[in-house]
């Protein structure tokens, strides 16, 4: 029989253990990067249940905002220039985008897990796609990396 000791320890040690694989994926607002202009980078981020995204102002006059969530997931809604560190629980396909860059194609997507919600993911992206002026090709680039 353990000791409640040890049982305890063991219990700390299991939740260390896990905080400890929680990764944190960092995404720049960027003015001009590798797939042009106004873009996120990485545009694509496979993330597990329990990493959180932390979007870094690298350039102002940028933000981040929720377009498609799975299920159950929250949405987010980030400041203008400001950094924002969101929690990814809930499995499946985010579409997120600069509101005041919708226009140009400053969206991303972050997997998690297992993509649940791809076909509820890729009707989206579609009809976004269809109001970009430019880099209406990006949603259907990114979407295609999920797996
Ligand atoms: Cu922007």
């Amino acid at each position: 029989m353990y000791s409640r000791a040890v049982k305890v320890a063991v219990m700390i040690g299991l939740l260390a253990s896990s905080a400890a694989f929680a990764e944190d994926h960092k995404i720049q607002m960027l003015d001009t990067g590798a797939d042009g202009l106004m873009v996120f980078e990485p545009s694509y981020v496979k993330a597990s249940a329990g990493d959180t995204v932390t979007f870094i102002a690298k350039d102002p006059g940028h933000n981040i905002i929720s377009r498609h969530v799975p299920e159950g997931a929250q949405n987010w809604k980030g400041a203008v220039s400001n950094n924002l560190t969101i929690t990814l629980n809930k499995e499946g396909v985010y579409l997120y985008e600069c509101d005041l860059h919708r226009m140009l194609g400053m969206v991303g997507v972050i997997q998690v897990g297992k993509p649940v919600n791809l076909a509820a993911a890729k009707a989206v992206a579609a009809e976004l796609s269809k109001k970009m002026a430019a880099g209406g090709e990006r949603l259907q680039e990114y979407l295609a990396k999920v797996q």
